[in-house]
């Protein structure tokens, strides 16, 4: 949160200097071997202090990325084509909810507040998933999401469950629970439209070819491009790359596709007898960064509902506040009796 991507090629020099300069060395060697033994960082543990930048830069913008993704889908609550699915819907967008609340306590236990979070995210500051800027247009959109983003968010946060910080890691095992729920439900309503109508299989359609290629983003920019990786890889802050998770969503991803006979709009798609893995289409990387820096179709809508969220809850907020105070008040007055 510390960083802005035009500052970033300066930080990630400054970061190594500061590093290397970190406190007492013996705590540093500490540190060090537990990570390297694949031990857990605890809150109360000595830690760089650039470590627990790069921690709570990520897992605030996570715990943002859930916050904010609640909202393409709540735009379809009122319109899921049955009972069913609405329930299924509603109680998708609670775990959202669930999600960034595990990520944001997690986030709290490195020094930071809650408020200081959302106040980075609603006046610009902090970033959230680019994937979360694109519209939902029709119901299939809704099942694309569970699908595609939902799987590509179980591909990386499989892996950050083996995060060196304890509480990320801990949040992730419950978080990917959920989200292999979510997969499927996106998957089960993607397929019944695929077998569906005419009608239905293209707009399932559609809905692949809007949603292929912002889903393969949310990985993040290229390693080579990626300023963070080094050494939040080297901290097993991300255990893998970017790249390498893309490409296992990839891999992962397109037999699902042959089966719902759904054809992913990337040309140069095709499989590498040599490798095993699926070559893909260029990224379009201009598209990424002008969304991961605000302009993408829907993130001045999502950041203005985020911000009047917050105004229209700020009654609740106070009368907790003077509920908790009235009950700090007789509790004080009845030890004083
Ligand atoms: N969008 O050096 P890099 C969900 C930024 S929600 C926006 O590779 P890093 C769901 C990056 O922050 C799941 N920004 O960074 C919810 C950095 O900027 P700063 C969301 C992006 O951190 C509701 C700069 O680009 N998942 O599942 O090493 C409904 C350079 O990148 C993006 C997570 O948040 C992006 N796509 O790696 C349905 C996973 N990519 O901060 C579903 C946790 C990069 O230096 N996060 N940037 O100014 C991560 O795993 C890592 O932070 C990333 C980026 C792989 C995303």
């Amino acid at each position: 949160m510390a960083y802005t991507i035009a500052e970033k090629p300066e930080e990630a020099r400054a970061f190594a200097a500061e590093t290397a300069k970190d406190e007492d060395p013996a705590k540093r060697t500490a540190f060090d071997e537990k990570v390297a033994a694949e031990g857990k960082i605890e809150p109360r543990d000595w830690m760089p202090e650039k470590y627990r930048k790069t921690l709570v830069r990520q897992i605030s913008q996570h715990a943002h990325s859930e916050y904010v993704g609640m909202l393409p889908e709540g735009n379809w609550v009122t319109r899921a084509p049955s009972l069913r699915r609405k329930a299924i819907l509603l109680s998708k967008i609670q775990d959202e909810a669930g999600h960034s609340l595990y990520l944001y306590s997690a986030a709290e236990t490195l020094g930071v507040s809650r408020d200081a979070m959302l106040e980075a995210l609603h006046d610009g500051r902090a970033k959230y998933s680019s994937i979360f800027n694109y519209p939902t247009l029709t119901w299939a959109d809704v099942a694309a999401i569970g699908w595609l983003v939902d799987g590509a968010a179980i591909v990386n946060q499989v892996s950050l469950q083996r995060c060196s910080y304890g509480p990320y890691s801990r949040a992730m095992v419950r978080i990917c629970k959920e989200e292999s729920f979510h997969q499927r439900q996106g998957y089960e309503a993607m397929m019944a439209l695929a077998q569906g109508t005419p009608e239905q299989k293209k707009m399932a359609q559609e809905a692949l070819n809007r949603w292929w290629w912002p889903s393969l983003m949310m990985f993040g920019p290229s390693d080579k491009d990626s300023p963070n990786s080094e050494q939040s890889m080297a901290w097993r802050i991300k255990r893998d790359s970017n790249d390498d998770l893309r490409q296992r969503f990839v891999d992962m991803t397109i037999p699902q596709a042959d089966y719902l006979g759904l054809t992913v709009p990337d040309p140069e798609l095709k499989l590498n007898a040599e490798t095993g893995h699926y070559d893909f289409g260029e990224i379009d990387w201009d598209e990424f960064w002008q969304v991961v820096n605000g302009n993408g179709i829907c993130n001045r809508e999502r950041l203005q509902n985020r911000r009047d969220a917050w105004d229209k809850g700020a009654w609740v907020r106070e009368a907790a506040m003077a509920h908790a105070d009235k009950k700090a008040a007789r509790k004080l007055a009845a030890a004083a009796e």
